[in-house]
């Protein structure tokens, strides 16, 4: 890649992948459309066209998109941090030395976009008029990448009017190529702000604002330039005298983020208000506080399990055609009223077809729609949508949460000592893992602040950026831990989740506000039970106890694996985490 201008930059693109035609993507209504009439009407995948109108009676403008049956989530294992040297990719990153993954890339690339079309897209992440924001352009040759992009980011003007004719912009070069596992890279060049993606058109893969630029890339510029890129929603909490409290929440890849984001309140007089569900850049103000910005446009969260009953307003939002399509992928169909279905929606219809297109036969022990089944969507169709989403400064952070999907070991809510303790409690995070990733689900999977996927550095480094940020805040936000999903030994969950996860929040405002007391234990600061509103909700007091247990033996095995996950990075690990996890050892012991 050389250091040309924008035009320039193109053309060298255009001169390697050999398209038909180039499609420069101005974002605009129109240009919306015309892009979903070539996903309806010409581009297609294995013969099927890219989009499906749905029935706008029962979800208004929205399309259904049905990927290759091999292309379904992120494929970790052909993900690449490419930094110069190993060691600053660290052993959280599959690494390559950078001029032979390019030269590999280099070769894929060539002439892959014969007989398709190109499509150019500027964009920023961020807000045009927050100097934080970054402008970026992705090329590829999937229409469905490009409607997404439209959803997700600000796309157009503003980006490329930003850009000039400059070469300063993070670069994106994306192709499907043949969808073939076996040829599929997701490689990042951070330390020259480049990514490029072969072979895959899942969102995680191939939207390369995501996770590889809003994560992967953001975090190692926030390393290098003094700010934070976070696996994280941002949530606004409105009690009833109209405070409002901002918190920040981590959680590996469905366990409920959108969920939370989306809360709402079972107690009178509370409203949650949205701002991310799932990335945060978050900056030092000049008062000393952090403040926190949502550098994406909308949501890409998982369909199955969403409902009325478990999430009212993305229900309301996916329903809302204000302001931008909806796109569902890998949905199954009711075909009856060509309408989109998932696991957990509600009554099976009678005539389905299955997320590959195929009649569904219920007793084939198959779900409908795949486990990863997504629905892209813009935040401004969100009836909860914080007023302050478009402020270019961002919010300013009370509470930041961590949170995992454990069946034991992890109890419902603590909070850290102070904010040290607080990067030791996310830096020993396991998690039962996904379908958001190809790899098998529901195995622990060390994951500190849900970011193993998603760092673009070695994450020891990572910590001790973590710890050093601390050096600039004058308002320390607290520090809270919580897992909702314990289960009894009949695999019932002890906690009944969803809205009443806001009663935990509530507990975390009076911490905030230093109305509440709480119980000091070897795993951080505990409730006093009596501070928990837990009325209406008849929970078992043993069941109660379960939630908060410590228990002697199931942290003997976490700790033996922590010690495991601490001892690949050797001595890059900040010796303040190791003291903290020796302390931890002899006390639970
Ligand atoms: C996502 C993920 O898509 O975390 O947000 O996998
Ligand atoms: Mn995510």
């Amino acid at each position: 890649m050389t250091n040309v201008g924008y035009i320039d930059w193109i053309l060298e693109q255009v001169k390697l992948t050999k398209p038909s035609a180039v499609y420069w993507v101005d974002g605009s209504r129109e240009d919306l459309e015309r892009l979903i009439g070539i996903g309806m009407n010409t581009e297609k995948i294995d013969n099927n066209p890219v989009f499906v109108k749905l029935n706008d009676d029962v979800f208004p403008n929205s399309l259904l998109h049905r990927s290759h049956p091999s292309d379904v989530a992120r494929t970790e294992h052909l993900t690449y941090v490419c930094l110069p040297k190993k060691e600053d990719a660290g052993p959280n990153n599959n690494w390559m030395p950078p001029e032979e993954a390019k030269e590999m890339m280099s070769k894929l690339f060539n002439g892959c976009m014969q007989g398709r079309t190109m499509y150019v897209i500027p964009y920023l992440l961020g807000h045009p008029d927050s100097p934080h924001s970054k402008v970026c352009v992705q090329i590829t040759d999937s229409v469905y990448v490009a409607v997404s992009m439209c959803i997700m980011t600000r796309v157009g003007k503003e980006a490329r009017e930003r850009i000039g004719d400059s070469n300063n912009f993070v670069k994106g070069i994306h192709s499907l190529g043949e969808l073939d596992p076996q040829r599929r890279w997701i490689m990042h060049f951070p330390h020259e702000n480049l990514v490029m993606s072969f072979g895959s058109g899942y969102g995680g893969n191939a939207l390369l604002s995501k996770k590889c630029f809003s994560l992967r890339i953001a975090s190692y510029l926030g390393h290098a330039e003094g700010w934070l890129a976070e696996h994280m929603i941002i949530i606004g909490v409105e009690d009833p005298a109209g405070n409002m409290t901002y918190f920040l929440g981590a959680f590996p890849s469905a366990c409920g983020k959108t969920n939370l984001a989306l809360i709402t309140p079972p107690m009178a007089g509370y409203k949650v208000h949205v701002l991310g569900d799932d990335i945060a850049w978050i900056h030092v103000g000049d008062d000393g506080r952090l403040y926190a910005v949502n550098p994406e446009t909308g949501f890409f969260g998982v369909a199955p399990g969403t409902s009325y009953k478990t999430n009212p307003k993305m229900m309301d939002t996916l329903k809302n055609d204000r302001f931008q399509p909806t796109l569902f992928t890998n949905v199954a169909l009711d075909s009856d009223n060509n309408s989109p279905w998932w696991e957990g929606l509600g009554e099976r219809p009678k005539n389905l077809v299955d997320w590959q297109g195929n009649p569904y036969d219920s007793t084939s022990g198959k779900t409908a729609a795949h486990p990863n089944s997504r629905f892209t969507v813009s935040i401004y169709n969100c009836p909860t949508i914080s007023k302050e989403f478009d402020n270019p400064v961002g919010v300013p952070i009370s509470g930041i949460i961590f949170g995992i999907r454990r069946t034991n070991t992890i109890p419902l809510v603590r909070e850290s000592f102070d904010w040290d303790h607080g990067v030791f409690l996310s830096s020993i995070m396991g998690s039962e893992t996904t379908a958001a990733a190809s790899s098998q689900s529901g195995i622990v999977r060390r994951d500190p602040m849900a970011m193993v996927p998603f760092c673009g550095y070695n994450m020891a480094d990572y910590f001790r950026h973590w710890l050093e940020f601390k050096t600039r805040i004058k308002h320390m936000p607290k520090i809270f831990m919580v897992n909702w999903f314990m289960k009894d030994d009949k695999g019932n969950f002890l906690w009944p989740g969803f809205g009443e996860n806001f009663r935990i929040l509530k507990w975390m405002m009076d911490r905030i506000s230093n109305k509440v007391s709480a119980v000091e234990t070897p795993l951080g600061v505990m409730p006093d039970l009596n501070d928990l509103d837990l009325s209406g909700l008849n929970i078992k007091e043993e069941n109660l106890g379960r939630l908060f247990e410590i228990n002697k033996e199931e942290w003997k095995n976490e700790i033996d694996d922590i010690e495991k996950f601490y001892a690949q990075f050797g001595e890059r690990i900040p010796v303040e985490l190791k003291n903290y996890l020796k302390k931890l050892k002899d006390d639970v012991s």
